[in-house]
């Protein structure tokens, strides 16, 4: 049992103290639920494995009460397990198998293009100390100066919106992804969020864009868990001439967004698709 109620947690820190890994953001909001104090080891990209005496190259590391516990989803998985008795991050197989969907579909849409955008503001909020590891592996990653990656980010960046309607379109039906209160999904998608207002000196999305109502929940839970003065506001993209619209406005159309109801409910679509 976690002495005091206090968990250690082994942050990844940029040079504000603000954490940068999702991972490690999802483990804090993990924590948080399960109603544990967090103590923070401070520290950035360099010396993981001496900080954590040999036992791990990655972060998050947890210890609980001398029991060392490495990697998020395995953690994550941990603290249900033994702590069955205090509010459930998981309800059930299948839905942890829907959360590494949704996770990996944000990665794909949201990660993969902000990563190429946000690859030199990383490096350059990093620790001092952690400049050099960070430009060298990033670029090994990434097979380029991290100053060429960003080029064009102004572009690109108007791009990313569009592609985010399916989440806007869950948090339209339903207040969080867990339903009336958060789960692991919200915190495995939050994390997605947090890790970019970290680095993002450039934002995002538009001020106008509906998931600023989840996100600003999500960042105020525990406290607000979320919020540090590191971070990056996520909202006020400038649109230009050309780019497209960064959300759909009005009702939801076609099979997925309306259900059937009989006729009536699909009749000014079956007109407007066969006049
Ligand atoms: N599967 C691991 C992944 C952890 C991971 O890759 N953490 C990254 C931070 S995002 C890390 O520790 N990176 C250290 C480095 O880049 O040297 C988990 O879920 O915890």
């Amino acid at each position: 049992m976690a002495k005091n109620n206090i968990i250690t947690l082994y942050d990844l820190q940029l040079a504000s103290g603000c954490t940068i890994s999702p991972f490690v953001w999802a483990t804090k909001y993990a924590l948080k639920h399960k109603g544990f104090e967090i103590e923070s080891v401070p520290g950035g990209f360099t010396g993981i494995l001496e900080r954590t005496g040999g036992r791990s190259e990655r972060l998050p590391v947890i210890v609980d009460d001398g029991k060392w516990v490495l990697d998020s989803w395995l953690i994550a998985e941990y603290l249900d397990e033994r702590y069955p008795e205090r509010p459930p991050l998981f309800s059930g197989a299948s839905m942890k198998l829907l959360t590494k969907f949704l996770e990996g579909w944000l990665w794909t849409t949201a990660i993969r293009p902000w990563f190429g955008c946000y690859i030199k503001d990383y490096r350059d909020l990093s620790l001092p100390q952690d400049h050099e590891y960070v430009t060298r592996s990033r670029e090994n990653m990434l097979g380029r100066k991290l100053e060429e990656v960003v080029v064009g980010r102004e572009d690109r960046l108007p791009l990313v919106p569009p592609t985010l309607d399916p989440l806007r379109q869950l948090l339209r039906e339903s207040e969080w992804l867990g339903g009336t209160r958060p789960n692991y999904a919200d915190y495995r998608a939050l994390s997605v969020f947090l890790w970019t207002a970290s680095i993002a000196t450039t934002p995002p999305l538009t001020a106008d864009d509906p998931l600023r109502d989840w996100l600003d929940r999500g960042f105020d839970l525990y406290g607000g868990l979320g919020r540090h003065p590191g971070m990056h506001s996520l909202f006020g993209l400038q649109l230009r001439p050309g780019d497209p619209e960064p959300f759909v406005k009005g009702p939801a159309m076609g099979g997925l967004g309306s259900r059937n109801t009989g006729p009536q409910s699909t009749r000014a679509e079956t007109e407007r698709i066969t006049r």
